[in-house]
């Protein structure tokens, strides 16, 4: 089995965040082109203020925190991926077996406009934006990583949902010849996760292209996933094939296979338990920690976005809608 091969980078000299500081201003200069993966670098005019600035604005829309970033390497040998197998280390070592190109998406529900589109046609004109987010998985670890991507709201108003379209689905592909794990029967395949339709139009939410500058790995999702930064991280729907408009809260994968412990909202709360574990607290991977000495902190309410997102559950009972 081929292993997963990190990017070269020199090693000793160049620090992670150097080589990731290095990549922002490549990044920067990208967002300038017009289109996602379209930049002439011949004529590459100079990123906007907004690509670079690390401002107040942005930091209060909690679309950037300041806190150690977790390693490159970590954010993509430790991952959960069942379709690539269920052990942390399953995903990167697996054989690079998903075919990315061309990809398409399937389009359909409550909306004026549904359809087949690929990739390109499904981004066009629309500027990767660089996020940095915690990722606070339910199993009591988390991460801080630097995705690419679009809000997702603005590429789902693209298909005109109704009035009607009260929640959205999502699929994830399930290609046992390009996903060795879904021989496994692990979920009931495919992957399947939902939003409520106020969730998915968050500003927060994004459909994700890249980390760390560059485009997803296969084990993180390629080529297109969701990052739901408040939500806990098995909302958070790799290589989607598939949204959906509808009217009914969703059937999601883990909700279908385990209720009493994965439920549809899956807010990072460390005042509600999972019923085998606590979530008041969390291993922080990142830093120049090794994981296996991760830093415990304390879980905090939607995952330190409350004040973005708590508008979204006033009045509800978060106890009873895990
Ligand atoms: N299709 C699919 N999406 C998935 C998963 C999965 O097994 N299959 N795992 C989820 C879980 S539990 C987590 S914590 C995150 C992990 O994302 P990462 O590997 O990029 O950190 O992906 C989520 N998305
Ligand atoms: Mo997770």
């Amino acid at each position: 089995m081929a292993r997963f091969r990190p990017p070269r980078i020199p090693s000793g000299a160049i620090t992670d965040e150097a080589v990731y500081l290095e990549r922002r201003r490549l990044l920067a200069a990208l967002a300038a082109a017009p289109a996602l993966g379209l930049g002439g670098c011949a004529e590459a005019e100079p990123p906007p203020p907004a690509a670079r600035a690390v401002g107040t604005a942005e930091a209060a829309a909690g679309f950037r925190t300041d806190e150690p970033l977790t390693r490159y390497e970590d954010a993509t040998t430790y991952n959960n991926f069942y379709e690539f197998g269920t052990r942390k280390d399953d995903p990167s070592r697996a054989p690079r077996t998903l075919r990315t190109t061309p990809w398409t998406v399937v389009v359909d529900g409550e909306c004026g406009r549904p359809g087949r589109i690929g990739l390109e046609d499904l981004l066009r004109g629309l500027r990767p934006e660089e996020r940095v987010y915690r990722l606070r998985c339910v199993e009591g670890w988390s991460m801080v990583v630097p995705w690419l991507g679009v809000p997702l709201g603005m590429v789902l108003r693209r298909f005109q949902p109704t009035s009607k379209a009260k929640y959205v689905a999502f699929t994830t592909l399930a290609d046992p010849e390009q996903m060795p794990g879904i021989r496994q029967r692990t979920i009931r395949w495919p992957y399947r996760e939902g939003l409520r339709i106020d969730e998915a139009m968050h500003p927060l939410t994004l459909l994700a292209t890249g980390l760390y500058g560059r485009p997803l790995p296969q084990q993180n999702g390629a080529p297109l996933r969701l990052v739901v930064p408040w939500k806990y991280g098995f909302k958070s729907i790799k290589s989607i094939v598939a949204i959906r408009f509808t009217g009914r809260m969703p059937e999601t994968a883990w909700n279908a296979l385990q209720p009493s412990e994965y439920g549809f909202f899956a807010n990072v709360n460390p005042e509600v338990d999972h019923p085998r574990w606590s979530q008041k607290t969390e291993r922080r991977i990142a830093g120049t920690r090794s994981r296996l000495f991760a830093e415990r902190i304390p879980t905090r309410l939607f995952n330190g976005y409350a004040e973005q997102v708590a508008p979204l559950y006033a009045g509800m009972d978060l106890r009873r809608w895990y």
